[in-house]
């Protein structure tokens, strides 16, 4: 290669490099900067003991379950971690649309009880509900911002349905077994997470902004923060309930 071809296909090298990933010229602009907010949900106090579940009112609820079934209203593991807490952006996204996914969401009926026993979704997302039980439930959710329907779904049998509009939580009941009860979240934009067993939540690729976060437990009510974080910043915040 001549000297000056070599400077050139080295000056070539070089601005190709300098160029920021995402910005090049013509190509789409970035959509996420890939912030995060994680952190824990903890419960300080004493644990309400939880109590049994009597299912004597239909024998083939408790046939599956080989201890006795507990309810599953406030659950805190051995390191105070809390489970089932819906954590949210509630304000701060603007006028931003998020298109719902066209992948189902999911809950089960399982023993005569919902699993998950807080399921959060987007509005509009297809609920796939199951019935993998041996016995007829009755899905009804009493809704305060959306549609309220009630319908019998026969053993063995699923079907779909959606919530349109935002909503923390919608309780769902069975309307046959009365201690079947579980709350759904509704979303119109991807930033929100439910607590699992270890209490943690992560909320990613949030673009940079000033947030307001709730975290909403169906029995303990809802804490309220606000966090600032910058492009491609992660923030750790925790959540404490009593
Ligand atoms: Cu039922």
């Amino acid at each position: 290669m001549k000297p000056k071809v070599m400077f050139f296909s080295l000056l070539l090298v070089a601005v190709c490099l300098s160029v920021p990933y995402g910005v090049r010229a013509g190509g789409p602009a970035p959509t996420t900067t890939g912030s995060t907010v994680r952190g824990k949900v903890r419960f300080e106090g004493k644990v309400p003991a939880p109590k049994p579940i009597n299912m004597a009112s239909d024998p083939s609820c408790a046939k599956p379950h080989s201890a006795p079934v507990m309810s599953q209203d406030v659950m805190v593991n051995g390191e105070g971690d809390l489970q089932n807490v819906v954590v949210f952006v509630s304000d701060g996204l603007g006028d931003r649309k998020f298109d719902p996914p066209t992948q189902p969401a999911v809950i089960e009926q399982k023993g005569c009880l919902y699993q998950p026993h807080v399921l959060a979704v987007r509005a509009n997302q297809p609920l796939e509900l199951v019935n993998d039980d041996s016995t007829a439930h009755n899905i009804h959710p009493q809704p305060v911002n959306n549609r309220e329907w009630n319908k019998a779904e026969p053993p063995g049998t699923k079907m779909e349905e959606a919530f349109a509009r935002e909503e923390v939580a919608i309780p769902v009941k069975c309307n046959v077994h009365p201690w079947m009860k579980s709350y759904i979240a509704v979303f119109k934009h991807p930033y929100f997470a439910v607590t699992g067993k270890d209490g943690s939540f992560d909320l990613s690729n949030l673009p940079a902004g000033t947030y307001t976060l709730k975290a909403w437990h169906e029995k303990l009510g809802t804490s309220v923060q606000t966090v600032t974080i910058g492009a491609n910043e992660t923030k750790e915040l925790s959540f404490t309930f009593k």
